[in-house]
């Protein structure tokens, strides 16, 4: 097979500091860390970072900052994100280079995570006007039961290379219009896509005059993380990222009593039943599992497909894996883009033989893709079927490989789906009701998000995002996740002239 053609790093490297230099982004060049590319995996720029000094001056400006900006009301904090918003929008497109530039993912995927962060800042926008508290019945009379929510702090963001600049807009959209600030630690895979988000913030807080260190960006590695893991200041952890980083983060968080908001690994599942529309079913679940070549939280890994339905489907999804155009992520056409780097490809190597030593077999996929360099890693996603779960099935491969399993019944299918630690997503294929609400009910999937012919990946910020059990429990985006950016106050009035004790008791 010949060689795909990449793209050269020089001209990456000039396309990137064009976003940048229209984005207003002052690289700061240094040799502390190295902003790369996956899509040849070659460094573009040698940046200055942060060490654990300086992320502990950022938490101090932004705690300093807070002291001023939870006194704002929170309309008035909604207009900075409002203005943030306008200018993801102007530069909608340069954003969406920086990502495939840092991430590798195609261009209508990338141009979708620009476009999460401008939903969820129209989200906070309209939040910032609805900041609910409840009014209680008081068991007492001439007396008044209430719940106001006060802002929390500084929010330390800890986030991913995958959703390099979504997800923490997720957080610091509704964290900024709660009246927290923020000290944000991207993944050092994606510094100058951080570095362009921080700048267009900045520029928001400049226009409409708000504290400057309300946010601050530390481009650095474990030591700045660690400052605001153990630094009482940062009053939440939100961190994104592998269970292994969880493990860590979150016993260290509660040891000094912060909060935190964990979005951890995932191992989603979907079921095939045998009244799945399979014309519905094919390209959603191609999309969850090849899309962003693996490389969701939500990504599926796992199709558990009836008995009667897998000779049917099976050959359809083989040739949709076949089809795939792997490629340059930039180019017209591509589908799967590249690895962050060789490392996943060597995680997925090493899945795809321990599932075979299991007993399973590859339909399709698996291989290296040949660039003519071994610094970049693309890979042709894979299917494999096995029958059960095994070790390796029920951890999370962050790569294209999906398991192929199936079953008798639902009860079985819904026992698997739930067999593995992670608690993401979920979803089932049927036009069965019966079915649909089983999976959806309390005996039902497990996973913090249960979808009905809908693939597991893709969720809308609308929605509270995040799962169960080794996930981590934490949820951001919509409904009423913004309760875990604030801290809540239960007031009670005695607007009568006599004093009533609760529970009856007298006193006195
Ligand atoms: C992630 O992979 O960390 O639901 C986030 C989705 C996206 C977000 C994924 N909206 O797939």
């Amino acid at each position: 097979m010949t060689a795909i053609a990449l793209p050269a790093t020089e001209d990456l490297r000039a396309r990137a500091r064009a976003c940048l230099d229209r984005i207003g982004v002052e690289v700061p060049e240094g040799d502390d860390l190295y902003a790369r590319t996956p899509v040849t995996g070659e460094d573009l720029f040698g940046l200055k970072g942060s060490g654990a000094a300086e992320a502990e001056a950022a938490v101090a400006a932004a705690h300093e900052a807070f002291l001023t900006w939870r006194s704002i009301p929170a309309p008035r904090r909604g207009e900075l994100v409002r203005r943030f918003g306008e200018l993801v929008r102007e530069h909608h497109g340069d954003l969406a280079d920086l990502i495939t530039l840092e991430a590798g993912k195609i261009r209508s995927e990338a141009y979708g995570e620009v476009q999460e962060i401008i939903d969820i800042a129209d989200y906070a926008v309209g939040l910032s006007r609805q900041l609910y508290g409840r009014v209680i019945a008081s068991e007492r009379a001439g007396h008044r039961m209430a719940e106001t929510w006060h802002p929390l702090g500084v929010v330390g963001i800890i986030s991913a290379f995958n959703f390099p600049a979504a997800v923490w807009a997720w957080n610091a959209t509704v964290a900024l219009v709660c009246g927290d600030t923020l000290v944000w630690k991207p993944s050092e895979l994606t510094p100058l896509i951080s570095l362009a988000c921080d700048r267009l913030l900045a520029r928001a807080a400049e226009e409409v005059g708000a504290p400057a260190g309300i946010h601050r960006l530390v481009l650095g590695g474990r030591e700045s993380g660690e400052q605001l893991v153990d630094d009482p200041r940062v009053a939440l952890v939100s961190a994104t990222g592998s269970t292994r980083m969880g493990r860590s983060v979150g016993p260290r968080v509660a040891a000094r009593f912060g909060r935190t908001l964990l979005e951890l690994g995932g191992n989603n599942a979907a079921i095939v039943t045998p009244s799945a529309d399979l014309d519905l079913t094919l390209p959603s679940v191609v999309f969850a599992s090849a899309g962003t070549a693996g490389q969701r939280c939500t990504a599926l890994r796992r199709l558990i497909v009836h008995r009667d339905v897998v000779d049917s489907l099976l050959p359809r999804l083989t040739a949709a894996f076949e089809r795939l155009p792997v490629g340059d992520p930039f180019a017209e056409g591509t589908l799967v883009g590249p690895l962050i780097s060789p490392a996943p490809l060597a995680s997925m190597q090493d899945a795809l033989a321990r599932v075979t030593a299991d007993g399973g077999k590859v339909l399709v996929g698996g291989e290296r893709v040949e660039t003519g360099t071994a610094s970049a890693a693309y890979v042709r996603p894979a299917v494999v079927r096995i029958e059960g779960h095994t070790e390796v099935v029920r951890e999370e491969t962050f790569a294209p490989l999906l398991y192929v399993l199936t079953y008798d019944t639902l009860e079985e299918a819904i026992a698997l789906q739930n067999d593995v630690p992670q608690g993401l997503s979920s979803s089932i294929f049927t036009r069965d009701q019966r079915e649909a609400e089983v999976f959806m009910s309390a005996v039902g999937s497990d996973c913090g998000m249960v979808n009905v012919n809908v693939g597991t990946s893709g969720a809308e910020i609308g929605g509270a995002f995040g799962g169960e059990k080794e996930t981590g429990g934490g949820r951001a985006c919509g409904s009423d996740a913004w309760h875990a950016y604030m801290r809540r106050t239960t007031n009670v009035v005695n607007y009568s002239a006599e004093v009533a004790l609760a529970q009856n008791i007298n006193f006195l």
